[in-house]
């Protein structure tokens, strides 16, 4: 595993942990945790390890997952060094969808501006009970940049995005997850980083090319109409329904067995 400067990555069984190491800074998403975000993520793309079955993201320590860009290196920058930062956050929340494993935000305190945003861009959330979602970028004179208000609204609805992202308010866990923005709420980080690795354990006992298959459809059928979605669903489930897994799947159910699915390697 390379070593990071802005990052803690350990592997937990099946689960890859990404801990954003900056407490002193809230954990805030300066250029450094961004491309080294970027360069974690690519890495589990290319390494193919059918043994990783989902990618957990979470702040260090008890204050924050992440309070936002990092407020202090964006006021220095140019314009073009602007430019280059926001397509670079913005890359990050696309690596993060197109991976071909879930991912799983587990936010543990502020998840403020491009904190809110990086948990957005992850498959679903588990909060602790001190958690805290919003987005001030309006009440810097800004407004979101890494996804906020092209996310927002898929999970939580257009009335309740708007809100949130003209008043600037934080939703706390528990409005957080009435709404919609998160799955589960826990006692403490420890208790959902257990739950999550339990979570990815699960997953980790479906077909793996089917999981795949299943987040690369929605989010291929997330921009389109419903009926043009639906064409995608049906081709996709065609695909599927030809591979080894949906045979092995399919067949062990009809023998009354436990399938052992091909693409786990
Ligand atoms: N950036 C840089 N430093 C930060 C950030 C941040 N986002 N948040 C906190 N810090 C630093 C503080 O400056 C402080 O450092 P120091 O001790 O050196 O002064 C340290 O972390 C601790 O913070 P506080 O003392 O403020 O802690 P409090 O408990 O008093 O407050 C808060 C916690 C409420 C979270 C507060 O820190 C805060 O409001 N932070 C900023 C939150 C925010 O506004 N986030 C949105 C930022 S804008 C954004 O995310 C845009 C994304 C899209 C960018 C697109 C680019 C093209």
């Amino acid at each position: 595993m390379a070593n990071y400067e802005t990052l803690l990555v350990r592997r937990d069984g099946p689960a890859l942990v990404v801990t954003v190491n900056r407490p002193e800074s809230l954990n805030a998403l300066s250029e450094a945790v961004i491309a080294e975000l970027r360069a974690v993520v690519n890495d589990a793309r290319s390494r193919d390890d059918p043994g990783l079955r989902g990618l957990i993201i979470t702040g260090a320590g008890e204050k924050a997952f992440v309070a936002g860009a990092d407020i202090r290196e964006m006021a220095a920058m140019a314009r073009t060094d602007l430019d280059a930062y926001g397509a670079d956050g913005q890359q990050l929340t696309l690596d993060l969808e197109s991976l071909p494993i879930p991912v799983l935000a587990v936010v543990n305190g502020f998840a403020l501006g491009g904190g809110c945003e990086l948990a957005l861009a992850c498959d679903f959330i588990y909060a602790t009970r001190n958690a805290a979602f919003g987005l001030p970028e309006v009440t810097l004179g800004l407004i979101p940049g890494f996804g906020g208000t092209v996310r927002l609204a898929g999970r939580v609805g257009a009335g309740v995005a708007r809100e949130l992202t003209y008043s600037g308010r934080r939703l706390g866990a528990a409005d957080a997850l009435r709404v919609g923005l998160v799955n589960a709420v826990f006692d403490t980080t420890d208790a959902a980083l257990a739950a999550a690795k339990d979570t990815i354990g699960a997953i980790g006992a479906n077909s793996r090319s089917a999981v795949a298959r299943a987040k690369a459809t929605i989010a291929a059928a997330r921009p389109l109409s419903t009926e043009n979605g639906l064409l995608v669903e049906r081709g996709e489930f065609l695909e599927q329904f030809a591979t080894p897994d949906g045979r092995e799947g399919t067949s062990a159910f009809l023998e009354k067995r436990k399938p052992t699915f091909p693409s786990a390697g």
